[in-house]
């Protein structure tokens, strides 16, 4: 299974033979033209068999270009990274809610101030006693692109932070986070999408963990009192918008294709607090949201207040038009939409099932009280698929791909065949079964989460390699696999090792990502108080002054503004004193693609990266006396090594 032959040779055969290397390069060639015009003409295009096209297709020869971007999450890192399709190739990573060193995210003024914007007393009173400015980690699970009409536009990233309750932003153009939002009342986000239709006015939030409404030690020990949360943000403002008490606890979510609906699967239904507690009952739900109605009464100033947004009662006995809860076997886990604008597929994780609802039937649920309507009226198919199903993704041949993590298997299904199957015919759904290594968690289908769905890649997270690849010691990679779906059957073409832990990923062809620029503009808003700081000291960025100021009101406090034009700092010296607070702003004056510098300070823990026409600043307390060197830590010029310069640290004395 892991060398599938390609015209014979095995693959790895083949890239190990100089001869072969040439012979495939120019089939890569054609391969890659003909993937460009379109994935489903490529796939026609690629040969007979599906083991030639899988081979042809993947296989980007260097300096080729992939034809889609993927954008995957890293769980505990933190990050987002952006790797090529099919090539699998890692192109970048992205600093989100983590410390990266090499680019300074989480050290630089600009940074800190994004990551401060919106956090809650609490957070910094329990940052301040343990001596932090800001959380530098994060549980980053899910990752989604802003949409227009259903489809992606290309504008905004977004992503969840289970680990502190957040959500944040990445702009598409310069591929940097411009927002994070500490989302208040709620507890832990995991599952997060954005409204695709008729564009993302909301990205909506779950909150995944129970807890006392007002958390302030009041009440702890009686479970009545917890309750979640469901947040719908302002994508544009990155700020609660309002935000719905549920019964039960949230998972993951998606929303539809009118902009009507959101829903999130519950696991915990029971509202247990241990695991025995959660898979007790038979039947866990799916919630539907009815934003019209939530619209209504947040207008109507319904529900309380609580630190700054308007909370609804969704809950069960609150009998509300704002929430439906519909019946769903044991711990259900995915919660995926069709292309198809019709067919919401929520994965039954302990049920070998997954429950197709029909969304157009939701509106009947709405029609009556809860209480006399039959909430199951929307359930249309609930084909039993294998062990462990957890997510689904879909082709735009009407086919979904559902992953099963305790059969490490992914099943491919025809949804129609499903229904039909469900209403008594003698159907089977099942089209294909095929291995992947091992314990899949979400698998995606390139623009499969939008209403232009391909029908070429599938891209399978496994959330264990075991043994895929030359161990590396007991803490191993997980292994995305790339899978070729233009066929019948599915072939595994790739193995791609991952750092921990991509939950999730999209690939959006590269058509759509046609604002990303190479180089900064020197107005961007990303250091817009850098700047009024700058025209306050009498320093103009755009002049390319180079000064050391002290600052009037606090002494104490020193700016450092120079600038950087490969291989030169603008200052060869600064001199400052002991126990100063040194910050220093770094414009890059170089206007060339791909020409980054970056400014070290040697031993104070301070590194940063200035773009092409960025600028940059960072803070730090000059402690002791003497002479450090700071240096360009981005390769940039020949002389690079010698792009560096000395701080003078005067003793206070002096
Ligand atoms: S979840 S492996 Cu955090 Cu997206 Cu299902
Ligand atoms: Cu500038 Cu290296
Ligand atoms: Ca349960």
């Amino acid at each position: 299974m892991s060398e599938r032959p390609i015209s014979g040779i095995t693959r790895r055969g083949l890239l190990g033979a100089t001869a072969g290397g040439a012979a495939l390069a120019g089939a890569i060639g054609g391969g890659r033209l003909a993937l460009g015009t379109g994935a489903g003409v490529g796939a026609l295009a690629l040969g007979s068999t599906a083991a030639l096209a899988a081979g042809e297709g993947f296989n980007i020869a260097p300096g080729q270009l992939d034809t889609h971007y993927g954008f995957w999450s890293s769980g505990q890192t933190g990050e987002m990274r952006i790797l090529g399709i099919p090539s699998m190739r890692e192109l970048m990573r992205v600093p989100v809610f983590n410390r990266c060193s090499a680019t300074g995210w989480g050290e630089t003024n600009e940074s800190i101030r994004i990551h401060q914007r919106t956090m809650t007393e609490k957070t910094k009173k329990q940052l301040a006693a343990n001596g932090k400015k800001i959380h530098d980690n994060g549980d980053l699970h899910h990752v989604h692109m802003s949409f227009t009409d259903g489809k992606y536009d290309g504008k905004y990233l977004f992503m969840n932070d289970k680990a502190n309750t957040r959500v944040a932003r990445v702009r598409c153009d310069v591929m940097k986070t411009d927002a994070i939002l500490e989302i208040p009342n709620a507890k832990a986000i995991h599952g997060m999408r954005p409204q695709k239709a008729p564009m993302t006015k909301y990205i909506f939030c779950n909150g995944e963990d129970e807890a006392p409404l007002v958390n302030d030690g009041t009440t702890m020990q009686d479970v009545s009192t917890y309750v979640n949360i469901f947040t719908a943000v302002d994508a544009e403002a990155m700020m609660p918008a309002w935000q719905v008490m549920v019964s039960g606890n949230l998972d993951n979510c998606d929303a539809d294709y009118e902009g009507k609906w959101a829903f999130s699967t519950s696991y915990n239904s029971e509202m247990g607090m241990t695991l025995a507690d959660m898979t007790a009952a038979e039947m866990d739900h799916v919630v539907v949201f009815n934003i019209a109605a939530i619209e209504a009464a947040v207008a109507a100033g319904e529900g309380q207040e609580l630190n700054g947004v308007r909370v609804l009662d969704g809950r069960k006995d609150a009998n509300s038009n704002f929430t439906r809860y519909i019946p769903i076997a044991n711990n259900p886990h995915g919660c995926n939409m069709a292309p198809d604008k019709k067919h919401l597929c929520i994965a039954g994780k302990l049920s070998p099932t997954v429950t197709v609802l029909d969304v157009t039937k939701f509106d009947a649920l709405f029609e009556k009280p809860a209480a006399e309507v039959d909430l199951r009226s929307a359930v249309v198919a609930e084909p039993e698929l294998g062990l462990g199903p957890l997510h689904t993704a879909f082709d735009g041949r009407g086919n979904a791909y559902t992953s099963l993590f305790l059969d490490s298997q992914v099943v491919k299904w025809n949804i129609e065949d499903a229904i039909k199957a469900y209403a008594g015919e003698q159907i089977d759904p099942i089209k294909d079964k095929l291995d992947v290594h091992y314990q899949p968690g979400h698998l995606k289908t390139v623009m499969g989460e939008t209403l232009e769905a391909e029908n070429q890649w599938l891209v399978c997270l496994c959330k264990f390699s075991k043994d895929r690849f030359l161990n590396v010691g007991p803490l191993k990679p997980e292994n995305d696999q790339l899978i070729d779906i233009s066929g019948d059957k599915m072939v595994i073409v790739h193995d791609g090792p991952n750092f921990a832990e991509p939950h999730d990923a999209i690939a959006v062809a590269a058509s759509r990502m046609t604002n990303i620029r190479s180089t900064w503009d020197r107005q961007d808003k990303m250091w817009a108080e850098t700047r009024a700081q700058a025209e306050a000291d009498g320093v103009n960025l755009d002049d390319w002054q180079d000064m050391v100021i002290r600052d009037k009101d606090d002494p104490k406090k020193v700016r450092v503004y120079m600038t950087s034009q490969a291989p030169n700092f603008a200052l060869e010296s600064f001199t400052v004193k002991e126990g100063d607070e040194v910050t220093v702003i770094v414009t890059n004056l170089d206007d060339i693609d791909d020409l980054t510098h970056g400014f070290t300070m040697g031993n104070h823990g301070v590194a940063m990266e200035v773009g092409p026409q960025a600028t940059s600043s960072i803070t730090f307390v000059a402690a002791n006396a003497g002479v450090y060197w700071y240096y360009c830590q981005w390769f940039c010029h020949a002389l690079h090594m010698e792009m560096r310069g000395r701080m003078f640290v005067e003793p206070s004395g002096a």
